[in-house]
């Protein structure tokens, strides 16, 4: 990495002596603000694009773990079930868990879990219906005790093409904003 950055300025060095000797000192000016503009643009795409590959790159690798540890591996969510680490939980029975999600994408944002280590929703198995039921009512009751009376979203993200990232299934839901659609 050092050893490019190295190359490209001599590289950059040798073209500003060539361009000096051959047309004098005033013609560098015109391909040092074309160089800055560029290296601004580059710049300005990476911070505009950081946080959405950040999360398809982490989707991506959690769908490895998944494929290498298998589907029961535990996750981050085990931790916030058994509060071994801390969450801010806003609702919690003998079957799920509401809590905040760590980086909301609306004014409220929060996660609603089953304790059963269900990996995804494309995982769940027929028998579970009445658990699956259960996460949905809890959604929209939480919902309800947010303040979110003029309408939410709410999302479920499967696998590696729905940019899942935790492999504990979670309903996701988010309000106190305008949603716009499609989704990205
Ligand atoms: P998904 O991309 O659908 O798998 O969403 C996972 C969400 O989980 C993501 O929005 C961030 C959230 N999250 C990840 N780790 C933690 C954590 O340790 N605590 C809390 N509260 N949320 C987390």
């Amino acid at each position: 990495m050092a050893e490019k950055g190295a190359r490209r300025v001599t590289a950059m060095s040798s073209l500003f002596m060539h361009l000096r000797s051959r047309f004098g000192d005033r013609s560098v000016i015109p391909f040092t603000a074309l160089l800055l503009a560029s290296r601004v643009h580059c710049c300005a795409e990476r911070g505009f694009c950081s946080a959405t590959s950040d999360e398809v790159a982490k989707a991506r690798l959690a769908d490895e773990a998944r494929k290498k540890y298998g589907n029961l591996a535990p996750t981050i969510f085990s931790k916030v079930i058994d509060k071994s680490i801390p969450a801010d939980i806003i609702y919690e029975d003998d079957k799920c868990l509401a809590f905040r999600d760590i980086s909301p994408q609306a004014p409220v944002h929060f996660l609603v879990i089953p304790r059963t280590p269900i990996p995804r929703i494309s995982a769940a198995h027929d028998d579970e219906a009445e658990l699956l039921g259960h996460l949905l009512i809890v959604a929209k009751n939480v919902a309800k005790k947010e303040g979110l009376l003029e309408g939410y979203r709410v999302v479920i993200n499967d696998g590696k093409l729905g940019a899942q990232s935790v492999y504990h299934l979670h309903i996701h839901v988010l309000g106190g904003r305008q949603m716009t659609w499609p989704p990205g």
